[in-house]
This record gives C-alpha cells, structure tokens and sequence, in this order.
C-alpha cells in the first residue's frame, strides 16, 4: 500500500520546509530547533490570530519568547533562527501548501474533567487546516497527547476529508508525542528518546527523517501510531500509578502508627539483579496538566478500541483506581488538619487556615489542576477562613494569593503546606509559633518539609502524610 507513499517521497526528496501548527509551550521550541537546523531551509510557525493568543505572532516574528517563565537557549536561539530569517510565524495556513511536513502542536485538555471527555476542538481545527493545505508526498504529524486511536482514527479521516487525499498513500501520516517538561523545552525535545509511530512504515520512516537532525543524545523509537500514543499516555498513567502505590503506602503507615519513610527506605533497599521498585513520594496530592488526564486518554482508547476488553466485570481500572487515591489525599490533608484543630480544641468553623502552596509541582508558577484547590474548597465549606501563600503564582481564579509569608501565618490556628516549594523547606518553628499567637497552632506537612520533633517541641500540633509515628504526640 505505501509504495506508492515511497515513490511520492523519494520523488519530493529530502524534507527542507516544515510547518508547526501550535505556537505553544511544544510548537515553539520544536519549530525553533527546526530551523536551527542546518538540513532545513525554512519554518513556518502557524497561530490563529485569537484575541487570546494572536500576540504572540508579533512577539516571534520580533524574536521575542512569548513563553512565560524561564527556559534556558530559547529566547536566544528564537532570536537568531529569525534573524536568519530561518523561522517566521504566520496565521496565513495558505503556506502549508509549502511545506514538506507539518506538525500539530495543540493541547487536548477535558472539557469538564468529570466527565472525561476530551476537548478536542482546537486540535481539530489545527489538523482541518493542515488537511486543507497539504500537498501530495507531505508528512503530517500529531505531537499533542491524544487518545490512542486518534491518529489512524479522527485525525486521519479529517485529513483524508479536506484534502481529498488518501493517508499512508499520498501523504504520510505520523505521531511523535511531545516529551517536553516547563523550565527544559529544548533540552527535553534534544536529549530525550524520540517515540515516533507512523500509520505504515513509510510514514514512520518519513517522520523519522523529520526528527532525526534534532536529536543530540535521544534516539529515535519507531513503532505504529498506536502504540506511540499508548506509549506516551501509559508513560505518565504510570507515574500517576507509582504515585497512588506510595500515597496508598502512606496512608496504611498512618493507620499502623510507623513512619512512611523508614519504610520506604526500607523496601528501596532491596536491591540486585532485576529487582526494581519504583518508589516515589507521598504528598498533598498530584496535579498538572500531564498526570491528571493522561490516565483518562488511555482508559478512552482501550473503551473505544475494536476488540472487546476482557476484565473484571464492574471493576474499574488500577489506573483510575491510582488517579481516585492520588485525588483523595488533598481531602485526607483536610482530615489531618480536623483531626489537628479538635486536639488544638479549635472548631474548623472561624478557625484560620493558612495555605502554604498554589503551585501543583514546586518552584513553578504552574497551578493548574493544582491540589491546593480541592483542599480550600474543603476549608471554606467548613467555614475556615482561609489565607494563600505561594512565592512563585501571584494570581489565579478565585483566590486571593500573597508572596508575604509571615502575614499569612499571623493568627493561623492551622499552617498547612500543600506544596514542597524552597521556601518551606527551612521554616523555623519558633518563629511561626510566635507569628501565629496561638497556644496549639497545628501544622500539616504533605509534602515532608519540616522537623516534626522541632514544631512538637514549639508547641505544635503536628500531622504529616505518612507520619504514623508523630500524628499522635503527646501535647508540648
Ligand atoms: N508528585 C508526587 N509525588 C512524586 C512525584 C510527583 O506527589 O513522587 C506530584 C507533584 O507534586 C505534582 C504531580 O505529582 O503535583 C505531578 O508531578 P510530576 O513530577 O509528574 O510533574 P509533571 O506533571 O510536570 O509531569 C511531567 C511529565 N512529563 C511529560 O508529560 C512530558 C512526566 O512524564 C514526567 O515524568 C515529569 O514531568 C517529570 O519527571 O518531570
């Protein structure tokens, strides 16, 4: 079948203009290492002209990163590929008729995370244009996390449709997941091993050629487009699952009065030949835009893959089963702190509950799906009252965030610590105690920061994630 593929790519030759359609945190570093390529002659970086994000077409054609945070090369290296006239960014989609390959760099959030449903309508219209502009023998490959089966499945017949063409015979048609974390964006996309999964072998092959100059250490990793979007959901719905298994761990060692820790010393000690155990953290809850929905793309492919799934009638998955865990503890820090105030003889109504952590991940500014929320939602349907702290977020929806610290601890009843950030890592208990003029102010530590045995001494009432064996000190 793709012999007629291979005769229309060997006719073409070799790739020379690319298209990235997405100018977002993947299709901006991807675009720009592509252009700093010397085997490439041009790129063209497609963004629709939205209110929202229409800027950015200026701001890249000026070399300027409209990416916030830091990410070390990328302003620099924008700067030269365009100044080298080697990159420009357009919302004329008319140029992908120019281009011997186009990716699709654009995010597939949930419409409403309960209901699980991919909101796949930005990322639809990304592919309509590019089905709309291609020309015979050009390669198109989805970067954007996806349900497994969306490649050969939706996106293929949107291509096929708008282009009147044939996939896997008149044009190639791929899927490279983006492996790509904030803070490390072009080291991400040089370094690491490049999944790369056509619908045949001539479009695996093709999108092989594509990304091969960019790598330095990362090899490439052909397989179908399938199994690449399996691969690239199921790499983050296991970090999710070793997640839940130390979390659920944590929880047990509360119950049984032992510290988590020393187990988890203990059980990473047993090491040698083929024995592994990938022990992670215990903490507040997990959030992120990578491990709270990548569980439910990959549930999506296999409920809506042809052959029947034989499983356990009525059980849902380990996999959701780890994401209900990982969404539990935010409301187990809400139980430690209860459990905390009734020894501090302090109602939860009135009381004041400082927040120490917006960010989902430390040191970021990143909040989204952030636990934080989930526990003061919790906090003011108690009646609390509740004070935010975050170094790094300065404003999100809904909530008021202060970057003065010591004004959020003053007259707390309880400190809560939902986020490992630096700047908790040495909080003085003496200090917070006299800050919080309370006799028992109670801290809760999900994120194993502080010394309990210090904030004990000072008069804390101490509850930490998986510290069985302090939750219940006797009074100071
Ligand atoms: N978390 C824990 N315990 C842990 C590790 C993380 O509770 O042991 C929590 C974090 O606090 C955070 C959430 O999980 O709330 C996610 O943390 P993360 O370290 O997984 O960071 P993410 O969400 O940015 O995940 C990304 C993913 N990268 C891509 O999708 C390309 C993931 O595959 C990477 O493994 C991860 O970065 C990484 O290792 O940095």
């Amino acid at each position: 079948m793709s012999d007629h593929l291979k005769k229309l790519l060997a006719s073409r030759g070799p790739i020379r203009t690319i298209g990235v359609i997405g100018m977002g945190y993947v299709g901006i570093p991807a675009a720009a290492l592509f252009a700093e390529t010397p085997a490439y002659a041009k790129v063209w970086g497609f963004q629709r002209d939205s209110p929202s994000s229409g800027y950015k077409i200026a701001m890249l054609n000026e070399g300027k990163s409209p990416l916030k945070g830091e990410e070390p090369g990328l302003e620099d290296l924008i700067r030269r590929v365009v100044a080298a006239q080697k990159f420009a960014c357009t919302a004329d989609f008319t140029k992908i008729a120019g281009c011997d390959a186009v990716t699709i760099a654009i995010q597939t959030p949930f419409a409403r995370p309960e209901d699980l449903l991919p909101d796949f309508g930005a990322l639809q219209e990304g592919i309509r244009q590019a089905g709309k502009n291609i020309t015979e023998g050009a390669l198109v490959v989805l970067e954007s996390t996806v349900t497994p089966g969306t490649t050969a499945g939706m996106a293929r017949e949107i291509l096929e449709e708008e282009s009147g063409m044939t996939a896997g015979e008149d044009f190639a048609l791929a899927h490279a997941p983006e492996r790509v974390m904030v803070g490390r964006l072009l080291k991400n996309i040089r370094e690491h091993d490049r999944i790369v999964g056509g619908i045949n072998e001539a479009s695996t092959e093709r999108a092989m050629e594509l990304y091969d100059p960019v790598l330095t250490k990362g090899t490439l990793i052909p397989m179908s487009a399938t199994a690449a979007e399996v691969t690239k959901t199921a790499e983050n719905t296991f970090r999710d699952l070793q997640i839940a298994a130390i979390n659920q761990l944590a929880l047990y060692c509360e119950a049984m009065g032992i510290n988590v820790y020393d187990v988890r010393r203990g059980v990473d000690s047993l090491k040698g030949e083929g024995i592994t155990r990938a022990l992670l953290w215990p903490g507040a809850g997990v959030g992120g835009h990578c491990l709270t929905k990548d569980t439910y793309h990959l549930e999506r492919g296999v409920a809506l893959a042809e052959t029947p799934l034989d499983y356990p009638a009525g059980k849902e998955s380990l996999y959701v089963l780890a994401r209900h865990i990982n969404d539990f503890m935010p409301r187990h820090m809400f139980t430690l702190t209860q459990e905390g105030l009734a020894r501090a003889g302090t109602d939860p109504a009135g009381a004041k509950i400082a927040i120490l952590g917006w960010a989902f991940i430390r040191n970021s500014d990143d909040y989204r799906n952030t636990p934080s929320e989930v526990y003061r939602d919790l906090a003011v349907r108690a009646a609390a009252k509740v004070a935010v702290h975050d170094p790094y977020v300065t404003s999100a929806p809904g909530v008021a965030i202060t970057p003065d610290l010591l004004a959020v601890i003053r007259g707390a009843d309880a400190i809560v610590i939902m986020t490992d950030h630096d700047a908790y890592q040495h909080l003085d208990a003496r200090r917070m105690r006299d800050r919080a003029k309370k006799d028992h102010p109670v801290i809760v530590d999900g994120r194993n920061v502080v010394d309990p045995d210090a904030f004990i001494a000072n008069g804390f009432v101490y509850k930490g994630i998986g510290r069985g064996d302090k939750n219940s000190h006797p009074l100071s």
